[in-house]
């Protein structure tokens, strides 16, 4: 173990590391951030579309009454991050599959940089920015598709109907499939690891109370303390890219 290492996780962090079996991993926008993807809270700066806040333009009720703004806000987030690739953090993470016999990641984030850096079967509770999906016959399409997505063509080639972005807004049920195998694994885990979210969307931020409530260790990784850092066993302030590459 290296010095730096030593003074940034505990001996016990490290024993449980080396032999846990069950490791289940909650990532946030902080995870992101050192690719250069914006977060939403923290850092003195919050989300914001033509001075709506994004939790109101991120919305289920803006969905229904202005579509063609809410695909104004997605398409500017899409050729924000388009470019961006992932950070140690996620490749650090995408490793940790490797290692251990039961591992879960979920992902609040909805960029993709998870499956880019190589993590298999993420659990994207609130969607993925680079699907579009019809609202009427739910077809799905990929707008990574650069013809596609540059027409802005948000018709369903199936039934005709409107395109929407397939993320899951403020106010929308999260898939059903997401949220019961990440509560699933939740319930089994033995260490929990939460990196970079502020805690404060829900039912996310509920997972790691079901990982305790079931005596797993959680960690807590996080330049900020957050209002799950009182619920950690061990809070570790830090730049995810930074810290997680110690493991
Ligand atoms: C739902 C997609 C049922 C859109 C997003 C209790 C139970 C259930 C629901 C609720 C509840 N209370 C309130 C609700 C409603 C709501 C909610 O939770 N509101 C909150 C704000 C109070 N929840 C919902 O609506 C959910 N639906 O529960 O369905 C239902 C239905 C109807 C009515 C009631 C219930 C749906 C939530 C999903 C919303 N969609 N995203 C889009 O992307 O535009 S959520 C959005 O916030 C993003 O996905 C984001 O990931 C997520 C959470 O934010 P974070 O990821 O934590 O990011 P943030 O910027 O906040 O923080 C970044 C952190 O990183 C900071 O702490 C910072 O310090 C740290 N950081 C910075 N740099 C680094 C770093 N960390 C490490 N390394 C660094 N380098």
């Amino acid at each position: 173990m290296n010095v730096n290492q030593q003074t940034v996780i505990s001996d016990e962090l490290c024993e449980r590391f080396r032999r846990a079996r069950r490791v289940f991993v909650l990532t946030g926008a902080g995870v992101s951030a050192e690719s250069g993807v914006p977060t939403f809270r923290g850092g003195g700066q919050t989300a914001a579309w033509k001075g709506m806040p994004f939790d109101k333009i991120s919305s289920a009720g803006m969905l229904e009454r202005n579509l063609p703004e809410v695909w104004e806000w997605f398409n500017y987030r899409r050729d924000v991050i388009e470019k961006i690739e992932p950070n140690a953090a996620h490749h650090a993470i995408a490793r940790w599959q490797q290692r251990f016999p039961d591992f879960t990641l979920v992902t609040q984030n909805v960029d993709g940089l998870h499956e880019a850096a190589g993590s298999k079967d993420v659990i994207e509770l609130h969607g993925n920015i680079w699907r579009a999906r019809c609202i009427s016959c739910g077809a799905k399409y990929n707008l990574r598709d650069k013809e596609r997505a540059a027409a802005r063509d948000f018709t369903c080639a199936e039934c005709g109907n409107y395109l929407r972005p397939d993320v899951v807004l403020f106010g929308e049920m999260l898939p059903v499939g997401a949220l019961d195998r990440a509560v699933v694994k939740a319930k089994s885990a033995e260490l929990c690891f939460v990196v970079g979210t502020s805690a404060l969307v829900y039912p996310a931020a509920g997972f790691p109370e079901i990982a305790k409530a079931v005596g797993a260790y959680i960690v807590e990784i996080n330049p900020e303390p957050t209002p799950l850092s009182d619920l950690c066993d061990e809070v570790i302030q830090g730049k995810a890219g930074e810290i997680l590459p110690l493991f």
